[in-house]
């Protein structure tokens, strides 16, 4: 590269990985770690070759339509990409990567932590026994549900589904039922010992436990509604790492209030980092701050992959992992 492009990362990342970017490209940190505001971000978008953003970063048409627009590629830090305006971005010529395969085990992880958290009742142990509550060992002591060698639903079956069913199969001896939208390889079925099923209807009564690994985006918005809701066993639990917008948090209120499901367990919010208030009132429920990558391991290969991507788009190639 005879001139070095000129790159905007939109949070903090591992310092490694700044410093790395920082040896190959003209970087400009955000040291203070704020998200940008709208009008920041079409300043950057007239301003950088490449903007690396985030889950944190909304990219609507608005902040794409900028006269004059510098950028080419949006580098995104994060598998997930519904936060950006895919057609408005295609329309611009601005491409699209993401950072697939590097966090699939660590968010499958992270769906095996809330999983197991709320059908052991972990969040209500920890509740009690920090606000002092503990009156000690009892029979009847905050009794949860067995997990081994129950029925798991997953509801997209891609990299992180997959991870999921490996740990679910072999290390807790589930059943595993899959629904995803087109049909997968018998042969990586056959490796979890799963059967798909043509319809999130057939998969929701056979489960003990239903987990989402879908995407987000219009596609998904609120999949999980009161209907569907309906059709969970009254004891079965839900768990979403995927995102907030595939489950209608009201209808979910509703369905854990009124006990017509187990529990659930979110890492997810539609409106996040703000939690719909009907959702604080729930016992049955385990919430986390979208910790689904949060490893240094994972957070820092993201970083790694991201710098790939612009290492290939801008010595000419086609980028590893281009979405759009
Ligand atoms: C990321 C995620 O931390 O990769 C994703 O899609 O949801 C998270 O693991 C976040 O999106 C970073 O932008």
């Amino acid at each position: 590269m005879a001139v070095k492009p000129n790159i905007l990362v939109t949070r903090r990342w591992p310092a490694v990985v700044e410093q790395k970017l920082a040896e190959t490209y003209n970087v400009e940190l955000n040291r203070s770690d704020r998200p940008l505001s709208p009008s920041d971000f079409r300043e950057a978008i007239g301003r950088f070759d490449a903007v690396l953003p985030t889950v944190t970063d909304k990219i609507g048409p608005e902040a794409l339509d900028v006269p004059r627009a510098q950028t080419k590629i949006l580098a995104n830090y994060g598998v997930g990409f519904n936060h950006i305006d895919v057609d408005t971005a295609a329309r611009r010529g601005i491409a699209i990567t993401n950072t697939p395969d590097v966090l699939s085990e660590c968010t499958a992880d992270l769906a095996m932590t809330l999983m197991l958290m709320v059908a052991r009742r972990a969040g209500d142990g920890e509740r009690e026994l920090r606000a002092g509550n503990w009156t000690g060992w009892r029979p009847t002591h905050l009794v949860g549900t067995k997990v081994s060698g129950k029925t798991l639903g997953i509801i997209g079956f891609g990299r992180i589904g997959q991870q999921m069913a490996r740990r679910a199969h072999f290390g807790f001896g589930m059943d595993i039922v899959v629904y995803n939208r087109s049909a997968v390889d018998p042969a990586v079925l056959a490796q979890y010992n799963a059967r798909q099923v043509d319809t999130i209807e057939t998969l929701l009564p056979q489960c003990d436990f239903v987990s989402l690994h879908c995407p987000g985006g219009a596609e998904n918005r609120n999949m999980i509604n009161s209907a569907r809701l309906d059709l969970m066993k009254e004891d079965a639990f839900l768990i979403n790492t995927a995102r907030g917008e595939v489950v209608n948090e009201s209808a979910l209120a509703q369905a854990l209030m009124f006990d017509t499901i187990g529990g659930a367990a979110l890492d997810v919010f539609e409106a996040e980092p703000r939690i719909n208030p009907m959702l604080a009132q729930c016992d049955n429920l385990v919430m986390l701050p979208h910790l689904g990558s949060a490893t240094r391991e994972a957070r820092e290969a993201m970083g790694f992959r991201v710098l790939d991507n612009l290492n290939d788009f801008f010595e000419g190639a086609a980028p590893r992992d281009l979405v759009a």
